[in-house]
């Protein structure tokens, strides 16, 4: 962190370190803001999408091995590496600033170095953070733009808040003499670093322009630097959406949850519920940040301003909300454009047009056989285009949480849903989520369980095991009557001839509906091993074109293959090393004593 008044300093040093050709202070206006897309059209980096189509959105493409967060070259430079626990990459941070300060030295020649002044989290909230981002990227500029708050007004925040952490960043791409620019400047992987350093509360990216290595708001700040910051402060910086859910009476509950990529965590946000009377509002699609009041609950606030959300899969079938979101003033990166110069991508509505512009900017013909659109092509959008957007999302007191879903990708064993018996064993069913491996790149861990405690596992920025115990400290503040009720959640469990069993999507309204009943003690549930799950009765699939066997087996617990699951939590977890807490392998054991308990049961 660095204090207000040393803003000036910090910024004239980085500008002596990276040498820009000259500096901008951006003041977040719509003239301003006008003037950098027009110059990004201009230097044809953007292409500026039928008006007609797609008013005021733009598309970009990026170099083909700058598409996504690399996380062999993220980094935690934790003054111990024994802090940064056995998931994170540590190097020593005088190492690497030493190795980082040789890079950026004249990283920004011929370029402008603009400085962001950034918030993350609502105007007036306790928690709220500012950043101030320094780039020399405008793509950067204009996505920050759409994902926080920025700006004027956050410079006033700045004078209340008192301190900001400072993001540095840079393509790595100098314009020395004679060299060019080219549309989407970076730098090889072995320059690429995405840096944190935890204890001065600082940042650090070279070389990437993409996504979560050059927005420095959010994974950066808003999990891996947050997630210090909470645990020194006791509250919590997860990766989780957050929804409002209103019951057919009009009365609304707040619910988180975690689910790693490919899950569908955006969709759920902002789901359409297929239960006449229910509805959904989003406040959040990707972090929370958390906290507990006076009164022994858990609040939370959506720090981010926008949706950066996967586009692929993305159509009015899976979120027509989202497709409505992005019908104007958004940016695409690394979709395909078609002939009339609207945007495309894999199983968006409609069909596959004759003839694209592949996201390679290549002709692109459906008997190419290649993806039209990258598979982490992306759209930001400003939150205030959703049509779903609820009225107190950026409430500064946070909304009250009555749930926290966690869940993952799992064939087989794990039931749709089940509920915790109390917090920790809450924190158990998060430290143990993950989805099953499907690609077919990693062949020799195909079937097994990628564990992803909380989907924190890149995002944490100390030891997993002080994670994991911070969660369980977080419940001792208060009582089991107070916190939230946990779920484990399983939208993909499979029958034997590997079809799906669950309808999914706006059909998830009706598991929602068991959650919101279960809050005010109502809906049935049957004690099993594993948690509480729901009577067959107490789903409400009315309407629902459904084959009775299904459901149930969507709730069968296979106490066999549940032992299974046992073992190999205790593989895992040896894993995780001495931090892991104790309490955590004490739910294991217990979850273990219940199955063999049960299992004997029936064999007599
Ligand atoms: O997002 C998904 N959700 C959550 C929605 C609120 N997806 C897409 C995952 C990739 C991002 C899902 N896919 C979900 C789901 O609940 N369920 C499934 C699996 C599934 C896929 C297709 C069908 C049913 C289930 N059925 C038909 O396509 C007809
Ligand atoms: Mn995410």
């Amino acid at each position: 962190m660095i204090s207000f008044q040393e803003l000036n300093q910090w910024v004239d040093k980085m500008a002596e370190l990276c040498q820009p050709k000259d500096i901008h202070f951006m003041d977040g206006s719509e003239e301003e803001n006008q003037r950098f897309l027009d110059q990004l059209v201009a230097e044809k980096k953007a292409l500026l999408l039928n008006p007609q189509k797609r008013p005021n959105s733009y598309a970009f493409f990026s170099d083909p091995s700058d598409v996504a967060r690399v996380e062999n070259r993220t980094f935690i430079a934790s003054l111990h590496k024994d802090d940064a626990g056995p998931t994170n990459n540590w190097m020593d941070p005088k190492e690497l600033k030493e190795t980082m300060t040789e890079l950026y030295k004249g990283s920004m020649k011929g370029r402008t170095m603009y400085v962001i002044p950034f918030m993350m989290g609502p105007f007036g909230s306790p928690l709220s953070k500012i950043g101030i981002q320094i780039t020399d990227s405008l793509y950067v500029v204009v996505n920050m733009r759409i994902m926080t708050r920025v700006g004027r007004d956050v410079m006033k925040e700045l004078e209340r808040i008192g301190s900001f952490v400072p993001c540095l960043h840079s393509v790595g791409y100098p314009l020395n003499d004679g060299v060019e620019d080219v549309s989407w400047p970076s730098a090889p992987i072995e320059h690429k670093f995405i840096s944190h350093f935890p204890e001065e509360k600082l940042i650090w990216s070279y070389g990437s322009g993409y996504g979560g290595n050059a927005l420095l708001g959010k994974k950066c700040l808003a999990l891996r630097i947050a997630t210090v910051i909470a645990k020194e402060e006791m509250w919590m910086a997860e990766h989780m959406l957050i929804l409002k859910l209103t019951n057919p009476e009009g009365i609304s509950k707040y619910i988180l949850g975690a689910f790693p990529s490919a899950c569908g965590k955006t969709n759920l946000s902002m789901l359409v519920p297929t239960l006449p009377g229910w509805k959904v509002e989003t406040i959040g699609d990707d972090i929370a940040w958390i906290w507990m009041k006076d009164d022994g609950r858990l609040y939370a606030i959506n720090p981010e301003a926008g949706f950066f959300g996967v586009a692929r899969g993305t159509s009015y079938r899976t979120n027509p909300n989202a497709m409505m979101a992005i019908r104007k003033n958004t940016i695409f990166t690394n979709v395909a454009i078609t002939d009339d110069l609207d945007v495309w991508w894999e199983d968006i509505d409609g069909p596959t047009p004759d003839h694209l512009m592949d996201w390679k900017k290549e002709d692109w013909t459906p008997s190419k056989g290649t993806l039209a659109a990258h598979p982490n092509c992306r759209f930001s959008v400003s939150a205030k285009q959703s049509p779903v957007i609820a009225k107190e999302w950026e409430d500064p007191q946070g909304v009250l949480i009555s749930a926290i879903l966690v869940g993952g990708r799992r064939p087989s064993t794990i039931p749709l849903i089940h509920e915790a018996f109390n917090w920790s064993h809450g924190v158990f069913m998060g430290s143990m989520m993950g989805s099953e491996i499907t690609a077919a790149s990693i062949s020799n861990d195909y079937g097994k369980v990628r564990r992803d405690p909380f989907a924190m596992l890149p995002f944490i920025g100390y030891h997993l095991g002080d994670y994991l115990k911070h969660w369980l400290d977080m419940g001792k503040l208060s009582n089991d009557s107070l916190l939230p009720k946990i779920y484990y959640v399983n939208w993909f469990r499979k029958d034997d001839s590997g079809s799906y069993l669950w309808p999914g999507f706006g059909h998830n309204s009706r598991v929602l509906k068991w959650i919101f009943e279960r809050c005010d003690g109502k809906a049935q549930a049957n004690v099993t091993p594993i948690g509480n799950v729901p009577t067959e009765e107490s789903i409400d699939i009315r309407g629902l074109p459904m084959k009775a066997e299904a459901l149930s087996e969507l709730l069968y617990i296979d106490n066999k293959k549940w032992l299974e699951e046992v073992e190999s939590i205790k593989v895992y977890y040896e894993t995780i090393g001495n931090k892991l807490p104790n309490q955590l392998k004490l739910e294991l054991q217990k979850l273990e004593q219940r199955l063999l308990y049960e299992m004997e049961k029936e064999n007599k």
